[in-house]
């Protein structure tokens, strides 16, 4: 089944969470760990990627380990043409809406483009869309992002990715990022839009997660929480609140 289809299927029946995992920051071998206790809990599927330090090694190792140890999709979530692997069932193929820069909206993915057919992965086309504060992705994306308090900018933001035709919108506060996406933000896209609705960075707890579903989030994702859990109950809650099946 392709990776498209599974999450169509996936958010019909209900919110997905997704776990991700950044290859620069710990070894294959822990990543396909952290992978499969998060499969174990629910996880839907899993995203490899990171704004810094992603190599074709480390990006390549890790995804050979996560796919040896879980059965959910493993998706690239690249930040550039640089590093591209075979190894993934899809990537995104994604375009930062809100960033300044022509590279980051259209230029890198016309390098990548042609990689991606050769290796015969599976795009996923996205608009991503960068939400204040913004943190690493915002600055090293040179993006504009979208002041908290305009719910409407990032709903024309949204609308606009499903008008060009992408099949998946990302409102992203960035990784770490103290606070997650506004919620009224959240269910204003949800609202304007009919493509699937991803979002993530600065969900940390169960309590977020469910608020994050509840306003309208398809697709709910999380990284620095799985990186530093002891991958104990409370990660079984937030993947379990994210999913609404707690
Ligand atoms: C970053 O949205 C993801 O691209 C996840 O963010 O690391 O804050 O969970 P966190």
């Amino acid at each position: 089944m392709k990776v498209k289809d599974y999450i169509h299927e996936r958010v019909e029946g209900g919110t997905m969470h997704m776990t991700l995992l950044d290859p620069a920051k710990q070894s294959p071998e822990r990543a396909a760990e952290m992978a499969s206790v998060a499969e174990g809990m629910g996880t839907d599927a899993i995203m490899v990627g990171g704004s810094t330090g992603v190599t074709q090694e480390n990006l390549d190792a890790t995804i050979v380990a996560i796919k040896r140890k879980v059965k959910v999709p493993v998706i690239y979530f690249p930040s550039g043409a640089h590093a591209i692997s075979p190894y993934a069932d899809a990537l995104y193929f994604m375009s930062m809406l809100n960033s300044a820069a022509l590279e980051n909206v259209i230029l890198q993915q016309v390098a990548a483009a042609p990689i991606v057919k050769r290796f015969g992965v599976e795009p996923l086309s996205m608009g991503y869309i960068v939400v204040e504060p913004g943190m690493k992705v915002g600055e090293v994306g040179k993006a504009k992002p979208i002041p908290r308090s305009e719910p409407g900018t990032a709903a024309a933001f949204a609308l606009a990715a499903e008008y060009l035709g992408m099949g998946l919108v990302y409102l992203e506060a960035g990784s770490g990022a103290p606070q997650a996406v506004p919620e009224e933000m959240i269910s204003l896209c949800k609202r304007t839009i009919s493509i699937p609705l991803i979002v993530g960075g600065g969900i940390r707890d169960a309590e977020t997660a469910a608020r994050v579903r509840k306003a309208g989030a398809d697709i709910v994702v999380t990284g620095t929480v799985v990186e530093d859990s002891d991958l104990g109950e409370d990660l079984r809650r937030l993947i379990q609140a994210a999913k609404g099946t707690s």
